[in-house]
This record gives structure tokens, C-alpha cells and sequence, in this order.
């Protein structure tokens, strides 16, 4: 079966815990006092099966320069960040101030996984649309400057999560295809050589 890690970053009370929750109902949540909340489930996509591990990433996580900071919380940070597949960057579309971090964040993203990753930016709360702030066309503009995908859901009503997970996986084993094509065409090429020589 696939497996993949999926991190949700975003301002905390955007959703992010909301979304997991909708997957599964055995989430541990952040409250318990540990740095990140995580989840194991498993989703079916296109009749497949797939493990997903999310992981709710804290602010801090991004925030790795702080002065006093140790070692291995740093360490710890840098490679929760970078065990992510894919991101989820979440904003509620009823507060501006969480949509204009996710610029923020993604630079972070690449900077410490020194490529851009699989990336699908996610506006919250849609139920909410009489307290809209941020407009539709907002956030797919943010995400078509990334060269990422866009999606609105509501984790209350449950509208378009799983659809924002299933298309994080499609791209996932799209990728995974795309890397054991290369391979088997490099062994290809190897084999091709020894024929010659
Ligand atoms: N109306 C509405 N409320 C939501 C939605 N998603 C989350 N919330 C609420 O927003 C608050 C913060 O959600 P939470 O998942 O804890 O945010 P997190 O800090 O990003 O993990 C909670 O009171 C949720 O019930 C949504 O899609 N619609
Ligand atoms: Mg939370």
C-alpha cells in the first residue's frame, strides 16, 4: 500500500486539526500538551488504498532562528518540516492576516527541503461566507503564483476534504510513477551500453 506524510501548516484556528479530524476519528489532538497533533489513516483514492500520516504543524516549527533555541528542538523542527511529502497550507478565508502568512510559510518550505514540494493551498471555512475576507479568486491567484493547486473546503460541513486530500495523493503517485519510470529507463539505458562495450 502507499504511504505518505502530509503536514498542514497554517496560523493556529485556521482548521488545521478540523481537516485531520474529518479523516479520522482517532485523532490525538494538540491540546495534550505535545508540540504537534498527528494522525494515521487511511483513505481510498481512485479505488486504492493509501496511509496518510498528517501532521499539524505548530508556528514555531517555521521560527527556527530564535535566539536560545537548542540544538535538537532545532533538529527536531528542521526535519518534521522536511518528512512532509506534501503540505497543506490552510488559511481561513474569514481572516486576511491568515492568508497573507501562507507566503511565508512556503518560502520556509522550500528553504529547508531545498525543492519545491508538493503544494495545495487550502482555503478554510467556506461555510462562513458571509464573513468572508478573503474572495475565491484571491486564493487561486496566491496559488497559480506558487504553480500550486487550490482548493476551498469546510472542515464544519466537511465540503471538498476529501477531495483535498485525494488530489494530494493523485499527485503523490503521480510522482512515484514518474521516479520508477526513471529508473527503470536508467536500467534500460545501463543494459543498452553493456550490449555495445
Ligand atoms: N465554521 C467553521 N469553523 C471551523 C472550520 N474549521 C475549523 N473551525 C473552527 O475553528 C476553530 C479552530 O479550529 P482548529 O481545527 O482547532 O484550528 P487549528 O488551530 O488550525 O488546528 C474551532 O473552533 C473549529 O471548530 C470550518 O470549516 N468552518
Ligand atoms: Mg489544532
Amino acid at each position: 500500500m502507499d504511504s505518505f506524510t502530509v503536514n498542514l501548516v497554517g496560523v493556529r484556528g485556521v482548521g488545521r486539526s478540523s481537516l485531520a479530524q474529518q479523516l479520522s476519528v482517532n485523532f490525538i489532538d494538540d491540546n495534550f500538551g505535545i508540540p504537534e497533533a498527528c494522525l494515521l489513516t487511511i483513505v481510498v483514492v481512485d479505488t486504492l488504498p493509501c496511509l496518510l500520516y498528517l501532521y499539524v504543524l505548530a508556528e514555531d516549527y517555521f521560527d527556527n532562528d530564535r535566539p536560545g533555541m537548542s540544538i535538537h528542538l532545532k533538529e527536531f523542527h528542521r526535519k518534521s518540516i522536511e518528512k512532509g511529502n506534501g503540505f497543506l497550507l490552510v488559511y481561513s478565508v474569514t481572516s486576511r492576516a491568515t492568508f497573507e502568512r501562507l507566503e511565508y510559510f512556503h518560502q520556509r518550505i522550500v528553504h529547508t527541503k531545498g525543492n519545491i514540494p508538493r503544494i495545495i493551498f487550502v482555503g478554510n471555512k467556506s461555510d462562513r461566507n458571509f464573513s468572508r475576507e478573503v474572495s475565491k479568486v484571491g486564493g487561486e491567484q496566491l496559488a497559480a503564483q506558487f504553480g500550486s493547486s487550490f482548493i476551498e473546503t469546510s472542515a464544519k460541513t466537511a465540503q471538498n476534504v476529501d477531495a483535498a486530500f485525494a488530489d494530494l495523493v493523485r499527485d503523490f503517485r503521480a510522482q512515484k510513477r514518474d521516479e520508477e519510470r526513471n529508473v527503470v529507463d536508467r536500467k534500460a539505458e545501463r543494459k543498452k551500453r553493456c550490449i555495445i562495450l
